[in-house]
């Protein structure tokens, strides 16, 4: 062993005198080398500086961001933006308890997440407020008669599903003798500001060459006071909701409702922009409620539902495969829980709107299997 060291050494410095020197005695390389070190050493301290960069804006970063459904479940119930002063769609009734459409939106998707559809606060808000109040992210959906604009989608945050297609139109009193929305030109008209009735009413005598004297109110009690006191000659709103005051006025069969449908107002819930699955999360809660109209599914019959011969049946309720209920992060049962706690679609609707409510008949917000514009993607 010793010795195959010592022959190795030996070779080694033969290899040394013969070839190192004139190896090391080329200057020119030698610059060569140094530079080379130079500029490896310059590439190092970069790259050195870009790691150092990098971790400072790794730390600066705040950690991961918590998603909105976490925070909801954090929390322990859903914040709702709604409204307590129409009936139909958000109101108190004699106990107290604010119910209506909109709020049972609100507690569908409440229900799907807790399994109780009670787990939500509702935050009562103006016309005005809608758009600054879901823009904060402050609440985690917005129900409160919102008509569906591509500004607002834009600004506002995220619409989900059309739970109701509205149209505007005025309500002046029978002795008026006017018969039509084309002879308004000249008369004061009542409205709320911050609402799309608002500049539609500018566009709709703006485009009929008719004189305008709007009267701007912030609230819907200020509107329709002033409307009582005789202050303006007709009132503007969605329908659904000129009916529901209506029938709050002292005399409503003095009043009628002028026939002409100035716009489309196709009434919607909002979420906050920027959790793609807590968008995700409340559009599928209002396509299990439409489906399950179509199914059949009601309040009182999903017990017995659960194990129906219908596949499609089966699987929104969670004994029959997936629908994206663990993508969602919600149980494979959530559609029971929602059915327990609002019933389907058309219950929500005949409840607070229809024959047990306003009274309005289903028209275009039937099933569109009954003719109607209400549709939902398949749970699948
Ligand atoms: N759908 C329309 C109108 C919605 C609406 O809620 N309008 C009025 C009608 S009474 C209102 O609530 N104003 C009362 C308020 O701001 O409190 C929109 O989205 O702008």
């Amino acid at each position: 062993m010793l010795k195959h060291s010592i022959r190795l050494m030996l070779i080694a410095a033969l290899a040394f005198v013969l070839l190192g020197c004139d190896l090391m005695s080329s200057d020119d390389h030698e610059d060569e080398a140094h530079a080379d070190v130079a500029a490896l050493q310059e590439q190092l301290a970069s790259k050195d500086s870009q790691i150092a960069q990098l971790q400072a804006q790794i730390s600066a970063q705040p950690a991961a961001a918590t998603s909105r459904l976490e925070t909801v479940m954090a929390r322990g119930r859903l914040v709702c933006a709604s409204r307590t002063d129409v009936p139909g769609y958000g109101f108190l009734d004699s106990s107290g308890r604010n119910i209506g459409f909109d709020i049972d939106l609100c507690r569908a998707v409440a229900a799907a997440i807790f399994g109780n559809g009670d787990a939500v606060e509702v935050i009562p808000i103006s016309a005005a407020e809608r758009g600054p109040t879901i823009q904060s992210g402050d609440v985690d959906m917005l129900a409160r008669t919102v008509t569906w604009t591509t500004t607002r989608d834009s600004q506002w945050g995220n619409y989900t599903v059309v739970t109701f297609y509205d149209g505007q139109g005025f309500m002046v009193r029978k002795d008026k003798n006017i018969d039509s929305a084309l002879k308004l030109g000249g008369t004061s008209v009542c409205v709320t500001s911050g609402t799309t009735t608002e500049l539609n009413l500018a566009d709709y005598f703006r485009q009929n060459s008719m004189e305008l004297e709007a009267v701007v109110f912030e609230n819907t009690a200020a509107v329709v006071s002033a409307y009582e006191q005789g202050r303006c000659d007709a009132f503007t709103n969605d329908r659904s909701q000129l009916a529901a005051l209506r029938s709050g006025l002292q005399n409503p069969d003095d009043h009628v409702v002028l026939p002409e449908t100035i716009s489309e107002e196709p009434l919607t819930t909002v979420v906050p922009h920027g959790d793609d699955q807590w968008l995700d999360l409340v559009k599928t809660v209002l396509y299990v409620l439409i489906n399950a109209e179509a199914f059949g599914v009601t309040m009182a019959n999903v017990d017995q539902m659960v194990n129906h011969e219908n596949i499609q049946i089966r699987r929104m309720l969670g004994t029959e495969g997936e629908f994206g209920q663990s993508d969602l992060g919600l149980k494979k049962t959530f559609a029971v829980d929602v059915l327990k706690a609002v019933g389907n679609y058309g219950e929500v609707y005949e409840r607070y709107l229809g024959t047990e409510g306003l009274g309005l008949p289903r028209g275009i917000n039937e099933l569109w299997t009954k003719g109607g514009l209400i549709y939902a993607p398949p749970l699948r």
